[in-house]
């Protein structure tokens, strides 16, 4: 277990992007306004109305190491980063129910099953292992960092898993969802010491996000 990065104060880490914009509105909800806007600052720490709370603006995938380091104390996450990561070294006790998608495997709609290996392209290369592997089915994994969706057009791989959410990035590229994986949503995650350390001040601000997500959910 890491020390957290200090005594007092809270560190949120958060990336850039839908899970920052969907995130704000639940901090505001929950009393936690930033003082600056963040899309015309060039800064990666963000202050706000709350003087020991601040946000740190890091890569989304880079969010769990941050947190389980203790260089943040807690920190928002998609749930494909977090099940990519391999979730022990931190603890996950809220669903955001924020940022929301489905885990896919895609491919060419039509296309027979392949015949022989099969070779699948995905950012997630963990979660594809066991997936395949869960299904009995020898896959060679094939990391990608982006543009998922070109890779089976141009031969590549059989099947690509990747993120959809309305499906129309798919579509666009010929491709159709085949088999889901797992229904994704962003989670506040929090480093194990910090729990511990500054158990109160965690337990409010949790307690507040908690609370904020369910106004949320019974105006839905
Ligand atoms: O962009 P960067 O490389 O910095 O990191 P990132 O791509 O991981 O960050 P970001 O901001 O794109 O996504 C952050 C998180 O948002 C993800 O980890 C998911 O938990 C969540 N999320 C929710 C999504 C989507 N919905 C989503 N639709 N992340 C990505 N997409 C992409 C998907 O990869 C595909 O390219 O949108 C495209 C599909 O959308 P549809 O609507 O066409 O199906
Ligand atoms: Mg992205």
């Amino acid at each position: 277990m890491r020390e957290p990065a200090s005594d007092t104060g809270l560190t949120i880490a958060v990336s850039k992007g839908r899970i920052l914009e969907q995130t704000l509105p639940l901090l505001a909800d929950a009393g936690i306004e930033l003082v600056a806007d963040p899309q015309s600052s060039r800064k990666l720490v963000l202050d706000t109305s709350v003087s020991d709370v601040k946000l740190v603006l890091i890569r989304a995938a880079d969010v769990p190491t941050y947190v389980e380091y203790g260089a943040a104390d807690l920190g928002v996450a998609g749930k494909d980063v977090l099940l990519e990561h391999g979730g022990d070294g931190l603890y996950e006790p809220l669903d955001l129910e924020i940022a929301r998608c489905r885990l896919m495997v895609a491919g060419c709609p039509d296309q027979p099953e392949p015949r022989g290996r099969l070779r699948v392209a995905s950012k997630f290369v963990n979660i594809a292992h066991r997936h395949f592997a869960a299904q009995g089915r020898q896959a060679e994994i094939i990391k990608l960092y982006g543009s998922m969706e070109l890779a089976p057009l141009v031969g590549l791989c059989h099947y690509i898993v990747d993120l959809v959410d309305t499906g129309n990035t798919l579509t666009a590229n010929g491709l159709a969802p085949l088999d889901p994986i797992a229904d994704i949503s962003a989670r506040l995650v929090v480093n194990k010491a910090a729990m511990k350390m500054k158990h109160r001040r965690v337990k409010m601000l949790l307690s507040a996000l908690s609370d904020a997500v369910e106004r949320r959910r019974s105006a839905e």
